[in-house]
């Protein structure tokens, strides 16, 4: 009994430091989202650009007068918290979750109401309309793959309001 307790000790161990292993998947990965947008002009601008929603021909993201910024482009596969802040000083905005089965492919849009399509773009979750200086958060378990972050206040996603964010596996 004694030599069998002693060989069996080592082997947890090994077990426990397998286990160590993999700490990007046990504690999640926190992504923090900052909205912003650069004031008046942001709106004034509407009527004169080119829409510049994901994949439109001939957009420039350069010429964005808003937008969402994101510190990590690349998530492992698992839990994944955003930590959103709205950094405009006087408007509204909010972060929309979708996945992307194409990055060559508009997402589906109502010109009319100048909004995406939420329900046929695949919504996931949101952190809804918050005001100048709110913030929110969002968890969600995520699968390998590419998703799309956007404002859905009219006009804000063709202006630019939109990032991508790749979930590896
Ligand atoms: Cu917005």
């Amino acid at each position: 009994m004694t030599c069998r307790t002693r060989a069996a000790a080592p082997l947890f161990g090994v077990i426990l430091t397998g286990l160590g292993a993999f700490p990007a998947y046990a504690a999640g990965s926190d992504v923090h989202v900052s909205l912003w947008d650069k004031g008046e002009a942001s709106m004034t601008m509407m009527d004169e650009v080119q829409p510049m929603g994901m994949a439109m021909p001939g957009s420039d993201m350069s010429m964005a007068t808003m937008g969402i910024t994101i510190d990590m482009v690349d998530v492992p596969a698992g839990e994944v918290t955003f930590l959103v802040t709205n950094d405009s000083e006087g408007m509204i905005h909010e972060m929309v979750l979708a996945p992307v089965v194409d990055t060559a492919t508009e997402l589906p849009y109502d010109g009319h109401l100048m909004k995406v399509d939420e329900d046929a773009a695949g919504h996931l979750a949101e952190v809804a309309e918050r005001d100048p200086g709110k913030t929110g958060s969002l968890t969600m378990t995520l699968d390998p793959g590419t998703f799309i972050l956007y404002c859905n206040i009219p006009g804000h996603y063709a202006m630019g309001m939109w990032t991508l964010l790749t979930v590896s596996g």
